[in-house]
């Protein structure tokens, strides 16, 4: 019987994932199992898919993401920490043509840029806001951040966030979909091929928003920082899935300008 080789099987009908031809194929600078490189992925795919890698300007943050303009193979701005969202109103005015989008931690969009994140969706920006929220200052080495789970331990709360003391945690998605500004808001996540296929959709919706130009569309990614968790990846998405999903919930908030009630 003659032998079956790798290149029998990895034929082009049997293809069921090919990186996006946006990732540039540098070496992603995340830890391993981080949702960072996952996300990156949805978003080239999508940006492919659409056919508007020439028409796409997206916001780098300030956090282990800044190197995102290593990775994507689009046209990105570098913005000050938290200012991604002034600076994405700035380009979209100016070049209104374009699709643009930020892509911020909750350092990044739910502490220093609180101002700009909710300014920016009270105003209606037609951008798209990519949030991926760890709940922890992953970069500088895992310091608590507002959206850090009462309890949960971190380099600056180590025995856990006490919130007679540190105040409670942010739930700033559901805050802007409140706002008037808001199109379309959504919480999603990246930790199972179901989540990515979910991730991927809300990432497009919000850029056929911005092409019939409804305002903000805000996708928040529940993600984990296992470095900063102190955790190996598996172990960190189970952390996620049993701590972090209760508190902040995946699914949609609002839809076409509209609350979703469940
Ligand atoms: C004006 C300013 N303040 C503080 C810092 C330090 N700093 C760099 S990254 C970061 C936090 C990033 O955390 P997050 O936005 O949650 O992103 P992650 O690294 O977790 O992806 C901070 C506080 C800075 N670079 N600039
Ligand atoms: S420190 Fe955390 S957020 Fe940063 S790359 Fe590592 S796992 Fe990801």
């Amino acid at each position: 019987m003659a032998e079956i080789t790798l290149k029998d099987i990895i034929k082009e009908e049997n293809l069921v994932y090919k990186r996006s031809e946006i990732m540039t194929g540098k070496t992603l600078s995340y830890c391993p199992g981080c949702g960072h490189g996952t996300a990156h992925q949805i978003i080239a795919h999508t940006i492919q898919d659409m056919g508007i890698q020439e028409q796409t300007i997206g916001i780098s943050p300030v956090g282990c993401s800044v190197l995102m303009y290593d990775f994507l193979d689009l046209d990105i701005q570098q913005a000050a920490h938290g200012r991604a969202p002034a600076l994405a109103t700035a380009i979209k005015r100016v070049m209104p043509e374009k699709f643009v989008f930020t892509y911020q931690g909750d350092g990044d969009l739910a502490a220093i840029g609180t101002a700009e994140t909710i300014h920016a969706c009270n105003r209606g920006e037609n951008i798209t806001i990519i949030f991926i929220n760890n709940g922890i200052y992953g970069m500088t080495g895992g310091q608590m951040a507002p959206t850090t789970l009462e309890g949960m331990p971190t380099a600056t709360c180590p025995y856990g966030r006490d919130t007679s003391i540190m105040g409670n945690p942010l739930k700033i998605t559901e805050l802007l979909a409140l706002l008037p500004g808001t199109y379309y808001v959504t919480r999603q996540s990246v930790h199972t091929p179901r989540a990515v296929r979910q991730t991927k959709k809300a990432i497009r919706t919000a850029f056929e928003n911005q092409k019939l130009n409804r305002g903000v569309s805000f996708v928040e990614i529940v993600s984990n920082c296992n470095s900063g968790w102190k955790l190996p990846p598996v172990k960190a998405n189970e952390w996620m899935v049993e701590n972090m999903f209760p508190f902040y919930p995946i699914g949609d908030m609002k839809v076409d300008g509209k609350i979703v009630n469940k």
